[in-house]
């Protein structure tokens, strides 16, 4: 990474990530590129989600906008999760205003067994040229990073077809066929490992694994079918000194554990405190996190009170990159996540000083 923070003109993010000296904390926002952006929805007009996605021009420029208009410190490259069971073989629809769908889910062996084994340098090789292309024109701006979800979270959608409310699907499958739910879970995680390394291949600074879904389970389930498959992934991703990011949403219960999973950092949903996350696991790892993001609702002074009550709370200390404890929202105002971000760059220099 030293050759990376050389070339960067803002590498904060980078240097918190490592628990590096920073002037100010960085701050960039999970589903910052996205429909609350006019600028976006503008595109999104002339093109619908997937074909965005594989057009590397489209999936660069959606990238670089928050960059542009909000002013974040780190840029996620513009794209889903669910490209990976696609790349295996399932069909994938955006439903507009509902969310995606996957045809005929997996439900037992005989489907798994229908499902592909991917290389991503072909079959996500559309992504790997968007993260190249972005790369380029984000010209050292700031640091790229590249995605993926869990194993586990990507078993939900694969099983469940899509979002759901009550998750029965893939509680009967991991309950009552956890042997195949295992093989399905193995082979998630060989794939995400090869793509987050050849995301960082093309030019990816940093790689974030979303586990939207890890806080379905109870703590010995998040082990066996979550966290168990996050450790295998960070250990299998070729990497230089490119940090990776855990988010594990509403898995609380998990921290220790979480901390000694090989990331270098964790991200924070909203219900936990800083300071009392930093004394519970000691100072392994970085923090990311962690205003609630409907806080993104309120008027400016309560977004900047919010704002400086997590700078507070995580105190005079390297090692925290500001965020969201969730995907901002698509009626949030572009304004008010520009100002959180004001906020956040001029509020936390107090607490770098010396
Ligand atoms: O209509 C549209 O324009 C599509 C809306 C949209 C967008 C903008 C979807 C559908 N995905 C995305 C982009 C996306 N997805 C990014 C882009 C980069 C950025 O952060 O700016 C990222 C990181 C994701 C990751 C993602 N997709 C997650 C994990 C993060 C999280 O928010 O928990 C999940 C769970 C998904 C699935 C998904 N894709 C899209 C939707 C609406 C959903 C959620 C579905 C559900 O309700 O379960």
């Amino acid at each position: 990474m030293e050759d990376f923070l050389t070339k960067l003109k803002n590498d904060l993010f980078l240097r918190a990530c490592k628990r590096k000296k920073v002037e100010r904390t960085p701050i960039w926002i999970m589903r910052q590129a996205g429909r609350y952006l006019p600028e976006y929805r503008a595109l999104r007009q002339k093109a619908d989600f997937i074909k965005m996605c594989k057009t590397p021009e489209l999936a660069a420029q959606v990238t670089i906008q928050p960059v542009d208009i909000i002013g974040v410190d780190a840029a996620i490259i513009f794209s889903d999760i669910l490209v990976i069971p696609e790349a295996m073989g399932m069909k994938l629809k955006m439903i507009e205003s509902k969310g995606p769908k996957l045809y005929d889910p997996i439900r037992n062996m005989n489907d798994i067994n229908r499902l592909k084994k991917i290389d991503p340098t072909k079959n996500l090789k559309y992504v790997l040229d968007a993260v190249s292309l972005t790369k380029k024109e984000l010209n050292g701006r700031v640091p790229l990073i590249g995605f993926a979800g869990s194993p586990w979270t990507l078993m939900t959608y694969m099983v469940e077809g899509g979002g759901s409310k009550s998750f029965s699907e893939i509680k009967k499958f991991i309950y009552n066929d956890p042997k195949s739910a295992h093989i399905l879970l193995d082979k998630l995680a060989d794939a995400v490992a090869e793509y987050l390394s050849a995301k960082i291949e093309a030019g990816a600074d940093a790689v974030q694994i979303f586990d939207t879904w890890g806080g379905l389970l109870s703590p010995s389930d998040f082990e066996e079918f979550s966290l168990k498959y996050i450790e295998k992934i960070i250990s299998q991703i070729k990497r230089k000194d490119e940090p990776v990011i855990v988010f594990a949403k509403g898995v609380h219960y998990k921290l220790n554990k979480l901390a000694n999973c090989g990331a270098d950092v964790i991200s924070l949903d909203w219900t936990m405190e800083l300071d009392k996350v930093r004394k519970k696991i000691g100072n392994k790892v970085a923090l990311q996190g962690n205003l609630d993001p409907t806080i993104l609702y309120g008027d400016k002074e309560k977004i900047r009170n919010e704002a400086v009550k997590i700078l507070k709370s995580y105190g005079k200390n390297n090692g925290h990159i500001f965020n969201l404890g969730h995907g901002i929202l698509p009626d949030v105002k572009p304004e008010n996540a520009k100002w959180l971000v004001d906020v956040v760059k001029s509020e936390s220099r107090i607490f770098h000083t010396k």
